[in-house]
């Protein structure tokens, strides 16, 4: 049986093919910086968009047509799961990601619920036994169900926090059954709606004890995947807990939970935080709590959580920027949490958009090891800090000035002289590199 009946493995085939189902841009085997693009760029597929995504919106039923949806019920699961592995193979991705919910239906109960992840866990099991696919990370969705719907670690009722806690204790025992790298914490509600009947400290002090109950039990079964928590600021409640990156570490710091999360980056929660990609996945690596990326991009005309497939190169470029200098992601990846338009319809969208996504990452990889190889924007930026490396500036960052020596070196200053930042020049010549990484090919 096979669930992609026209599409054969998709394969490299360089920047002048015509050939809707090839890469132009991404060849998993070439070598940069001694790694093949695979190795280093992770791509992993999002089970939700990819299997379990029927493209509705608020305003309309769902369009995709999927094989698998001839079935229902714990059929189309596991033909899902059939799909997915074929998928995996064909566009040649080595990672995938998943919810609970995405991988097996709820059942009446709690219980059937963990029988029918429990049928669907052994048949990826056997699969992975022929696969070089992993697990990049799982997590349970916390958001869909009405029982959540004051939150789940959270949450106003003591009785939707013990189920929210069951469920993760469920995901990380899958975690580590199927081999999982990293496990994420997205707070899809965890959050408010409003202020007039939130006891915000109570609710943040109650997520801050459910981590530190998630990171135990996985601890006491031998579950060593990266913890990895999600921010985002918005959507579905009006205010999200994880808001960004900076508030998402001031919130481990204040919990002493800093030793056992990283970050998990998503560029649309980026934007729906006002803030670029490149910004958050720079806070965190500074930081050193950069984990793995959720690749897409929204649309800054929607303001909404689109999850696009990943199309501005200059956004992946600057991203790439940001991951080789992190020295790449380590256990985690590029899991590309998009979805197709709902206009994109066909089953074949499917490989379109990953294959797009992919190729748009490669080139930006590929650019921004130029960029880095060049030192670009670390001659800028070097030069542009150059007064902090001598005289008064080197006693600032060695901590050996004080208010009275600054103003006794502003005193014999007359002027503030300051240089030009070149902010024209630096767009120029990121778009010269972006030109030329492929020209004449
Ligand atoms: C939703 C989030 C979600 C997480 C995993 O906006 O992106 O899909 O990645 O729960
Ligand atoms: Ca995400
Ligand atoms: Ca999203």
């Amino acid at each position: 049986m096979t669930w992609f009946e026209n599409v054969d493995k998709i394969k490299f085939e360089g920047p002048k093919s015509n050939n809707p189902l090839a890469f132009k841009f991404y060849n998993p085997e070439e070598k940069i910086n001694g790694k093949t693009m695979e190795e280093f760029l992770r791509f992993g597929v999002a089970y939700w968009h990819t299997f379990t995504e029927d493209l509705s919106d608020p305003f309309g039923v769902g369009t995709a047509i999927r094989n698998w949806d001839k079935y229902d019920g714990m059929d189309r699961a596991k033909a899902r799961v059939e799909a997915a592995f074929e998928f995996f193979e064909k566009i040649g991705a080595k990672y995938f990601c998943f919810h609970d919910v995405d991988i097996a239906p709820e059942g009446d109960s709690l219980r059937e619920t963990y029988q029918n992840l429990d049928t669907i866990v052994d048949m990826i099991k056997n699969y992975k036994k022929d696969s070089d696919v992993k697990l990049l990370w799982n997590t349970a969705n916390n958001f869909t169900n009405p029982r959540f719907v004051h939150g789940a670690a959270s949450s106003s009722n003591a009785d939707a926090f013990a189920y929210a806690a069951a469920k993760v204790k469920k995901q990380l025992e899958i975690g580590k059954e199927l081999g999982g790298e990293n496990y994420v914490f997205w707070g899809g509600r965890e959050g408010y709606e409003t202020l007039l009947n939130t006891d915000l400290k109570l609710e943040q002090d109650n997520l801050g004890r459910f981590f530190h109950m998630a990171v135990d039990y996985a601890k006491e079964i031998g579950f060593d995947a990266q913890f990895l928590i999600e921010p985002k600021p918005k959507e579905p409640t009006t205010h999200q807990y994880d808001f960004d990156a900076q508030s998402t570490h001031a919130f481990l710091l204040k919990y002493g939970l800093e030793d056992h999360f990283k970050l998990n980056i998503e560029a649309n929660h980026a934007t729906l935080a006002g803030h670029t990609f490149e910004h958050e996945l720079r806070y965190a690596r500074v930081n050193g709590i950069l984990g793995s990326v959720d690749a897409n991009q929204g649309d800054p005309l929607l303001g909404w959580d689109t999850d696009e497939f990943p199309a501005d190169i200059y956004s992946t470029t600057l991203a790439m920027y940001e991951i080789i200098k992190n020295g790449g992601l380590g256990s985690g990846g590029l899991n590309f949490d998009a979805k197709v338009r709902r206009g994109s319809f066909e089953q074949n969208d499917l490989f379109h958009a990953h294959i797009a996504g992919m190729d748009h990452f490669a080139v930006g990889y590929k650019v921004a090891s130029q960029l880095a190889e060049d030192q670009v924007f670390e001659k800028i930026i070097d030069d542009r800090y150059a007064s902090f490396k001598e005289g008064i500036g080197k006693d600032i960052v060695e901590g050996k000035a004080d208010f009275k020596s600054l103003e006794q070196h502003a005193l014999n200053l007359g002027e503030v002289e300051n240089k030009s930042g070149r902010l024209e020049l630096i767009k120029a010549t990121i778009n010269q590199y972006l030109l030329n990484a492929y020209a004449g090919k």
